[in-house]
């Protein structure tokens, strides 16, 4: 997989407002914020899309939802209610290709998404 801009921030090469880090998970503010709160939760380890993952990944992908619902709820929102979503390849809008859960909260939000 080639480098990413979130590997840069990973590396601490680029600066982000990091709100959550553990061994596995590294969480930032988006840089064009979608809700009140839009943070990208991302695996350190660079794994392109949806596609990409495999059983290898299977606890990797837990603690990263694990850690974007822990940051939710401390955050107030759950009752009221957020939004998690992972956007793979063209049709779906992916942009940056390391894998990433986007976590918003803060309005109420339509569905179908656009
Ligand atoms: P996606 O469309 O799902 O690939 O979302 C990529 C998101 O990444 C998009 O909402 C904007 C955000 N983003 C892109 N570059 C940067 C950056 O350099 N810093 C931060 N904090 N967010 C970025």
């Amino acid at each position: 997989m080639t480098d990413t801009i979130f590997s840069k921030i990973i590396r601490r090469e680029i600066p982000a407002d990091i709100v959550y880090e553990d061994d596995e998970v590294l969480a930032f503010r988006d840089i064009n914020p979608q809700a009140p709160l839009h943070v990208l939760f991302i695996p350190k380890v660079p794994i392109a899309t949806l596609n990409d993952l495999t059983e290898a990944d299977t606890l990797r992908i837990g603690k990263l939802v694990l850690a974007a619902t822990r940051y939710a709820k401390a955050q107030g929102y759950g009752e009221s209610g957020y939004r998690c979503v992972v956007n793979c390849n063209r049709d779906a809008g992916q942009t940056v290709f390391h894998l990433h859960l986007h976590l918003l909260a803060g309005r109420a939000m339509q569905w179908p998404p656009g």
